[in-house]
């Protein structure tokens, strides 16, 4: 098991200034970080390098827009979505992370008043091939990432999820589960778990109020017993989201503090990962 911290606690855009942070991270005893992938023109060959040295491993999350939407009935605003993700795979290699996750099915926060369309699924599904082809030949995995009802339509379920990565039908293309988004949605947790099964290749930890893991409702003995059922052995990364960014914060509906510090959360976070993890054995 790896353990991994989304830097989307403090920055949209990784940068020289973030990396005294991120050695903290590693010293605390964190494995690795996440890259948010929003601004895709950065040198992210030489931010790698710099992680690199601090000894911290990487996966990364992008999202896509209405502007580029895989699923749009606009053939050249869907060709925009493949375009970016392929990009958003190229960061991937340049900063070296393994995993490239996140909901790039479609376009967060958009919505038709329906549930998705039988065109919109194979517009999706047919965005996605050409993505995971590109992915394969980077070496970088895909964890399609289904979301609660709120932020998206396509994709709700992790039994979504799994249609969806099977119908793009590569050994790239394979699935997230956040935990924040299961406790929306899945009328079960472990059966959601059980039915990712070795589909899920990525783990977002993320409590029911996107803060501390392991202080609010999310049932965590049920998420940690099912994960050591399937045999998960890939990143638990946090996710958690503050009041640091604005934009962000407005994005994830983030109005009240509720957490001290950065630093605690990620502590604590942590802590509470490896006690669970810990209990496995
Ligand atoms: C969004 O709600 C989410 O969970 C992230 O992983 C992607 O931005
Ligand atoms: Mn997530």
């Amino acid at each position: 098991m790896k353990f991994g911290m989304n830097l989307l606690l403090w920055s949209a855009e990784l940068s020289d200034e973030l990396m005294p942070m991120c050695d903290s991270l590693k010293k605390m005893g964190y494995d690795g970080i996440e890259i948010p992938l929003f601004n895709l023109d950065l040198d992210y060959a030489a931010l790698g390098r710099q992680l690199d040295d601090l000894g911290l491993e990487r996966t990364a999350v992008t999202v896509r827009t209405a502007e580029d939407n895989p699923i749009s009935p606009d053939q050249s605003v869907r060709q925009k979505g493949i375009d970016a993700s392929k990009q958003a795979i190229d960061c991937c290699a340049a900063v070296g992370a393994t995993h490239l996750v996140g909901p790039y099915h479609s376009a967060l926060g958009e919505f038709s008043g329906a549930g998705p369309s039988e065109e919109e699924w194979a517009w999706g599904v047919e965005s996605m091939r050409p993505v995971a082809e590109h992915a394969q030949s980077a070496g970088v995995m895909l964890g399609i990432e289904s979301l609660n009802r709120f932020e998206t339509y396509l994709l709700n379920t992790i039994a979504d999820a799994v249609r969806f990565a099977r119908d793009v039908d590569n050994p790239h293309c394979r699935i997230l589960y956040d935990s924040f988004h299961a406790n929306i949605e899945e009328k079960n947790i472990a059966n959601a778990i059980r039915t990712g099964g070795d589909m899920i290749c990525h783990v977002h930890i993320s409590e029911n109020d996107r803060s501390t893991p392991g202080s609010g409702n999310v049932n965590w003995k049920e998420t940690f017993a099912a994960l050591r059922e399937i045999n998960y052995d890939g990143w638990m990364m946090v996710e958690a989201f503050g009041l640091a960014l604005p934009e962000l914060a407005a994005a994830t509906k983030i109005w009240r503090r509720m957490y001290d510090t950065e630093q605690k959360l990620a502590w604590d976070a942590l802590e509470f990962m490896k006690e669970n993890v810990a209990a496995w054995a």
